[in-house]
């Protein structure tokens, strides 16, 4: 593997472990759909809200089983009662993917609205000027003693 497969590799990874929380978590997660949101994918929290169907708070043994049913089935994509390795893997993939694409779609919407930030006159063209007035509001967000440098002296972690 050469050096930049391996990054590339390794950036890959970093993407899905970022993504393999509550929403696509293959187990305990939220349904099916994997669009809401959770502290954390093996949380009570998300226990709670995936199995409690009534909404009073708690989960019996039978809303429990029920839950994991609906589970089983969603995961049984050729309806035959079984669930294959391939089915399995098959059901996460698509999500993963769904998953991705919403991530994607929404990563380069907020592109076009960062652009829109730097090409401050909006003319369609981000300028070099433009480009360091962009940075000039970073550095001076973090030169917070406003030495014009930064260092560790200066208290802000963020700009
Ligand atoms: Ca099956
Ligand atoms: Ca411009
Ligand atoms: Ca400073």
């Amino acid at each position: 593997m050469t050096t930049k497969t391996t990054q590339a590799a390794l950036a890959a990874l970093t993407a899905l472990t970022a993504l393999s929380g509550p929403a696509l978590a293959q187990d305990g997660e939220s349904a099916a759909t994997g669009t809401r949101a959770t502290a954390s994918g093996h949380s009570k929290t998300s226990f709670l809200e995936t199995y409690d169907t009534n909404g009073d708070g708690k989960v019996s043994v039978a809303e429990f089983t029920a839950g994991r049913e609906a589970k089983y089935k969603s995961f049984d994509l050729d309806g035959d009662g079984q669930v294959s390795e391939a089915e399995y893997v098959e059901e996460y993939r698509a999500r993963l993917d769904a998953e991705l694409a919403r991530r994607r779609s929404l990563q380069i919407r907020q592109t076009y609205v960062r652009y829109g930030v730097l090409d401050t006159d909006h003319d369609q063209n981000m300028s070099l000027e433009e480009f360091h007035e962009s940075g000039g509001r970073m550095f001076k967000r973090l030169d917070t003693n406003g030495d014009g440098v930064i260092d560790e002296r200066d208290s802000s972690d963020h700009y």
